[in-house]
């Protein structure tokens, strides 16, 4: 009989919607699943918003009490689903209370947080994830897998963008996504991590970054309420406006450890960019293309193809590629946002089920923190900066690229 474990999610806003229908789908996709997942409490800030969410989302009960709910005995897993400033906090209690836990990216406000998460889950001996779920489009773990079965060769190069423009507006409101004491910096980890996870993942530890970082617009109108409407619809000109203490930019020539050379361009500000994440990779024997607003597709192009036939190929995911057994039948029929989460819960289960540490862990989680610190301090000195290696320590559950 499959094992249930139950979960409490803390924050029922965006990310608590695609955790707790991934929790609902997930062994409708993967069977047999490694363990239920069972929707048991799911916290907010106030008994209202947790009501709230536990109606929508399908739980069994509703706290504005994180602290109590980690205490509990019936708890298995924790999953924060917060603005990051509660992340580290709530993750240290969780550890420590010996539950499992998945926390959403960033995994915290820089490298010093992360660190003590990572000491406190190694202390505890329990699971824990970083949901950076773009690693698990079937395309790009594809990508993954050509590259380590080097049908690309050896990596030159790498460019990865993350373009949005949901913040270009000077009047979207000052969420707490602009706000540094909340979410810690601002494009650089809201989704300037996602590629530099990706980069971690698909070639290796990056080393060094050189990085430019703007802030265009140094003020938003103050918002009322919590959650982020993520640019929003209500205008607020005239509303009293507050300080941005955080970057809208991040442009950055990289290094790798492995001797590759690439750059990462992230901002929230590029009119007519919505998801726009693209890694261009280039190796000795071949080049690799991916953008997220076709996820279902992954381009290719070996070298030693025949003189007449070479070019770049599309490759659709379905049954045959990564993570097809659970998805769906036929190539093509369409990934989605959904099944990166279904399939990122689907490996974090599987984690607890074997014992066996995910990745991206929050090792993982704190090289990726450690990247961030290098990007802003290069922003605000425009000198190339090194990142801090992890020691030997630090390195036992990041799960090498
Ligand atoms: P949101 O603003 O939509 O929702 C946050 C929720 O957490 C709200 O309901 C809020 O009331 C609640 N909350 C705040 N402080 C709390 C506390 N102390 N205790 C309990 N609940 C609390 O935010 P969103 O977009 O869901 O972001 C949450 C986290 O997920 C962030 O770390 C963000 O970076 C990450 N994220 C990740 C994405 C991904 O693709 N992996 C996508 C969007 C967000
Ligand atoms: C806003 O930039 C946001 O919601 C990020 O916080 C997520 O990480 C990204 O996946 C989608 O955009």
């Amino acid at each position: 009989m499959t094992k249930t474990l139950n979960i409490a999610m803390i924050g029922g806003g965006f990310m608590g919607k695609a955790h707790a229908m991934a929790y609902a789908s997930m062994p409708m996709f993967f069977w047999p699943a490694p363990a239920i997942p069972h929707r048991k409490v799911v916290v907010d800030v106030t008994d209202e918003l947790a009501e709230a969410a536990r109606q929508r989302f399908g739980f069994d009960e509703a706290s504005s009490d994180w602290r109590e709910v980690i205490a509990r005995d019936d708890i298995d897993v924790i999953d924060i689903c917060t603005p990051n400033n509660v992340h580290a906090e709530i993750a240290i209690a969780a550890a420590k209370a010996g539950k499992h836990i998945i926390c959403e990216k960033p995994l915290a406000r820089g490298g010093e947080e992360a660190k003590a998460m990572l000491d406190a889950v190694e202390k505890a001996g329990v699971i824990h994830m970083v949901a950076f779920n773009y690693r698990r489009t079937p395309a790009v773990a594809l990508a993954k897998k050509y590259i380590d079965e080097g049908r690309i060769g050896e990596i030159l190069n790498f460019r990865g963008t993350y373009l949005q423009d949901w913040s270009a507006d000077p009047d979207g409101p000052l969420s707490w996504r602009f706000q540094k004491k909340i979410a810690g910096s601002g494009t650089i980890g809201d989704i300037g991590t996602h590629v530099v996870d990706l980069a971690h993942y698909l070639v290796g530890p990056i080393s060094a970054v050189s990085a430019l970082t703007p802030t265009y617009i140094k003020s938003r109108p103050l918002q009322s309420g919590g959650v982020d409407k993520l640019g929003a619809s209500e205008k607020n000109s005239g509303a009293p406006r507050g300080e941005v203490d955080v970057d809208d930019e991040v442009v950055s020539m990289l290094k790798f450890e492995c001797g590759a050379i690439g750059s990462l361009e992230a901002t929230r500000n590029g009119y007519g960019r919505n998801n726009f994440i693209t890694l261009e990779i280039h190796g000795t024997k071949g080049s690799i293309l991916f953008n997220y607003e076709r996820r279902d597709e992954l381009q290719v192009m070996f070298a030693d193809d025949p003189a007449d036939a070479r070019g770049f190929r599309t490759v659709y995911t379905g049954p045959a590629h990564p993570y097809g057994e659970g998805l769906w039948p036929i190539p093509a029929l369409g990934i989605g946002y959904s099944e990166t989460k279904i399939i990122e819960c689907y490996d974090f289960f599987n984690a607890i089920a074997s014992g066996e540490q995910p990745s991206p862990s929050f090792a993982d989680g704190y090289l990726t923190e450690l990247v961030a610190d290098a990007l802003i301090t290069s922003g605000e000195t425009e000198q190339w900066v090194k990142v801090q290696s992890l020691t030997a320590a630090d390195k036992r559950t990041a799960v090498p690229a």
